[in-house]
């Protein structure tokens, strides 16, 4: 069901649509999910960018940050959450704070799955 090879033909897809094939966004860092796992899995953001994200995947997953890579539950790093619910065959969005302070580090998962396959994702804020 989740085979390599048609993941990675569907990863092509994916990364034709956010290419700008449609009516998406073009300001913003992206991040798909698809097979389970986050692309990119480090995210480099700006104080008061947004980050949309794009579920191409057979499973509703979501984007959540979490105090502590090791501790995978709703919650803020640095003075920063975000949390995109759960959601699938779609887009959602959120905007890192204008006064976020370059250097900070905000871990992210999936409230579905936890960490299984997924990994954890890092948010890092940039200048
Ligand atoms: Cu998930």
């Amino acid at each position: 069901m989740r085979g390599a090879r048609y993941g990675t033909w569907l990863s092509l897809v994916g990364a034709l649509l956010l290419a700008g094939c449609g009516p998406i966004e073009t300001d913003g860092v992206r991040v798909l999910i698809f097979d389970w796992h986050y692309t990119p899995t480090h995210l480099r953001v700006r104080p008061g960018e947004t980050v949309w994200v794009l579920n191409l995947d057979t499973a509703p997953h979501s984007a959540t940050s979490a105090p502590h890579p090791g501790r995978l539950v709703p919650g803020e790093s640095d003075g920063i959450s975000f949390d995109t619910g759960e959601f699938l065959g779609e887009e959602r969005s959120f905007t890192i704070p204008a006064d976020a302070v370059p250097g900070s580090m905000v871990p992210f998962y999936c409230t579905v799955h936890r960490d299984y396959e997924h990994g954890v994702g890092r948010l890092t804020v940039v200048e």
